[in-house]
């Protein structure tokens, strides 16, 4: 008989960080996950993540919020339903549900696991096939102290971790932030690549000012300097300054990248799974990038490992992968809650290559995690 939904759980996880991780909208020291798990009429399960930054600093979905949205608006419209087609469970829930993507992108995530699990076949095989077994990570030095984040570019470089590094600034006076990455490029040298994320804390005029400045002090990527309400402007600076634009909070989906690259914007997009609702979703902008000539990133919102699979899984799929990934959120969390932790060496992460996404719950572990009260 055929498989169908038996149920969807959506369980709020809560780990401290390793150290306060800094960003220009807010300072964690705990991130919290919205785990899903669904489980099929054969008793197989598959699991999901849904995870963004600080609440509602980041976007509009707030954990307690995901698990509501899954609890009561998706799950009633996926139980009962058959597995032999995630489209087809898709279109269900594009007919009654309008946004919620990091929700979506939980939900999906566990139905492709599911589905790779039953065919005993990685999730990235699903996508179409791996071209890469090890993925690129860069580390994120956001501890708000110049010589702590200095310290922790050295520790990564020698340990051959990390090579390449990404640096949060905008919630500081421009100068002081420009002081602080110059005092970071000038330790590492060229050693290292040096990124900066701004999170669109900058205006038009303060960009102009501190992409002279970065470009000045040797910084190779700048992420999101402006609003991601006024692409114009991001238009603007990517065609006055040789160092290339990240575009993130400005670009959720395919959709979004071509509207931008329509407008003339040229730089590299950060793809994240959470962003356009699901591992198969977020490939769609690669489709975009390539045919506009944008580079590709492999971009998180500091997800645990279940997350951080299911993206590797995506970007394992795709050549040239032009500025690597930062999928690096189990690592900035102090405890795991799966049963096989990420390997990462070589300033990258081997990507799993057991059934779906080649990871399963620590139930231990998910018990010492999992919030008690909702
Ligand atoms: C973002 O905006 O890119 C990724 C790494 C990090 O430290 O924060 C995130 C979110
Ligand atoms: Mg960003």
């Amino acid at each position: 008989m055929q498989a169908t939904i038996q149920s969807i759980e959506a369980i709020l996880v809560d780990i401290p960080t390793i150290r306060p991780h800094r960003l220009s909208m807010t300072t964690m020291g705990l991130q919290t996950m919205v785990i899903v798990r669904v489980t099929d009429s054969d008793g197989c399960q598959g699991l999901g993540e849904a995870t963004t930054i600080g609440g509602l600093a980041y976007g509009p979905e707030s954990p307690e919020g995901i698990k509501l949205t899954i609890d009561h608006y998706i799950t009633p419209w996926l139980l009962g339903q058959s597995l032999d087609s995630i489209n087809t469970l898709k279109v269900r829930l594009d007919a009654v549900i309008r946004g919620n993507q990091l929700a979506r992108s939980g939900v999906e995530t566990a139905l492709l696991d599911l589905q790779g699990k039953r065919l005993n076949q990685p999730l990235s095989v699903l996508l179409g096939g791996a071209v890469h077994s090890h993925i690129p990570v860069l580390w994120t030095l956001a501890s708000g102290d110049t010589e702590r984040d200095i310290d922790e570019a050295r520790t990564l470089l020698e340990s051959g971790w990390h090579r390449d590094f990404k640096l949060k600034i905008g919630s500081g006076a421009l100068m002081e932030d420009v002081r602080h990455v110059a005092a970071i490029k000038k330790a590492v040298g060229d050693r290292a690549s040096i990124r900066v994320d701004v999170n669109q804390a900058w205006d038009e005029a303060t960009a102009a000012r501190g992409m002279a400045e970065l470009q000045a002090a040797g910084v190779d990527l700048v992420e999101q300097p402006t609003s991601r309400r006024h692409p114009a402007v991001l238009v603007r600076l990517a065609e006055k300054f040789q160092i290339p634009i990240l575009a993130d909070e400005s670009v959720a989906d395919g959709t979004d990248l071509y509207n931008l690259a329509a407008a003339g914007f040229g730089g590299a997009v950060a793809m994240k799974i959470g962003k356009a609702g699901g591992p198969a979703r977020a490939l769609e902008q690669a489709v975009v990038a390539r045919s506009a000539g944008i580079g590709l990133y492999g971009g998180t919102l500091l997800e645990g490992t279940i997350g951080t699979v299911a993206a590797l899984h995506a970007w394992s799929t795709l050549e040239p992968l032009h500025w690597g990934t930062e999928m690096f959120g189990p690592l900035l969390m102090k405890d795991d809650i799966v049963d096989h932790p990420l390997t990462f060496h070589d300033n990258g992460v081997a990507l799993p290559c057991g059934p779906g996404l080649g990871v399963g719950i620590d139930e231990g572990k998910l018990s010492e995690y999992r919030r008690q009260s909702v």
